[in-house]
């Protein structure tokens, strides 16, 4: 086996990582009690009894009325500063950072509170030893309108957002309900990735989509491009790259989908692997590399391409870039 220093000591870059799915119970407590929220849960063992789910449906049914403890730019602030800790522990040297304004705006904290307490935190992550950017995540299952209207809000934020995503729940808000969104993101300057979740009703014409129609650089999931070897073939002459998240995969398919990521990074695609909401999956960059170099019996070479991958297909400038590959 690949023992976990060898893991660590790889520089990484995080690139599928919801920063509301890093509340931890110790700090969702800790918040609550700052905020004077009542969550209904007084011990860790309570809330992480509460962290339960089987699916994506019951995950973010959990997973979204946790966010009320989050009022404060401070808040979010601490929020990030957590996590970052805990990537560097990892040998993460890049995190781009999921954000879900919607999710905050739609209870009434102003996305200025939520962007200036993420925003400290990131001007703070080099002293951690990360360098951090934040990726704005639309919510797909609101409207095409409420998407719009919060990409609007973020332009006075322009220079502190490095690209958008679309996340949330896929059935029945297929990409292309979000066309003219992403369009008018890129016509602004923001980078484009977008979630295609593991077997969703469609998949794969979704993949299509997103690159055809919606030019994304990176997928988020994206692994059912498997069943397209010509989907494949163009992915890996465009560079395009995949964000897996195997520990996440277990849980809302019941199947780490280990045998797929690695068939498509040995078929010569970028692949990344990710935490994507570690407080609630149990398992950070590292536990999620671990997980997929055990069950699948990857080679050094093979986690050392995982690393290297996740560094070419990030967001981060050319001279970081390099001092890290
Ligand atoms: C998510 Cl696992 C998952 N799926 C869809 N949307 C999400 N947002 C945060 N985690
Ligand atoms: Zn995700």
């Amino acid at each position: 086996g690949i023992d976990r220093g060898f893991i660590d000591a790889l520089p990484k870059a995080e690139l599928h990582l919801h920063i509301e799915g890093t509340l931890e119970p110790e700090l969702k407590l800790e918040l609550a009690e700052r905020n004077g929220v009542d969550i209904g849960q007084s011990s860790i063992e309570d809330v992480r009894a509460s962290y339960e789910f089987t699916d994506l449906t019951s995950f973010l049914a959990v997973y979204y009325p946790a966010m009320e403890v989050l009022r404060t730019e401070d808040d979010f602030r601490d929020l990030a500063l957590a996590y970052l800790r805990r990537a560097a522990a990892d040998g993460v040297v890049r995190a781009e950072i999921f954000f879900d304004p919607q999710a905050h705006t739609s209870r009434g904290v102003p996305f200025a509170t939520v962007i200036d307490g993420l925003w400290s935190a990131v001007q703070e992550a080099p002293s951690l030893g990360v360098d951090a950017a934040l990726i704005l995540c639309f919510l797909r299952d609101m409207s095409a309108q409420s998407a719009m209207e919060t990409l609007e809000a973020s332009l006075p934020y322009r220079d502190r957002i490095v690209g958008v995503g679309l996340d949330s729940d896929e059935r029945g808000n297929p990409p292309e309900k979000f066309a003219a969104v992403f369009a008018r993101a890129k016509e602004v300057g923001y980078r484009l990735t977008m979630h295609c979740d593991i077997d969703q009703v469609g998949s794969i014409e979704n993949i299509g989509t997103v690159l055809h129609e919606i030019g994304v650089e990176r997928i988020d999931h994206g692994t059912n491009i498997l069943e397209d070897p010509a989907l494949v073939a163009e992915a890996v002459e465009r560079g395009i790259g995949f964000t897996c998240c195997p520990v996440s995969n277990s849980f809302v398919t019941a199947d780490m989908k280990g045998a797929e990521i690695l068939a498509l990074s040995r078929a010569g695609a970028k692949v990344s692997i990710a935490s994507d909401d570690p407080a609630y999956f149990g398992g950070y960059v590292g536990d999620n590399i671990e997980a997929l170099a055990a069950a699948q019996e990857l080679t050094r070479e093979d986690v050392v391409r995982l690393a290297r991958d996740s560094i070419e297909i990030s967001w981060a400038d050319d001279a970081a870039k390099a001092r890290w590959l």
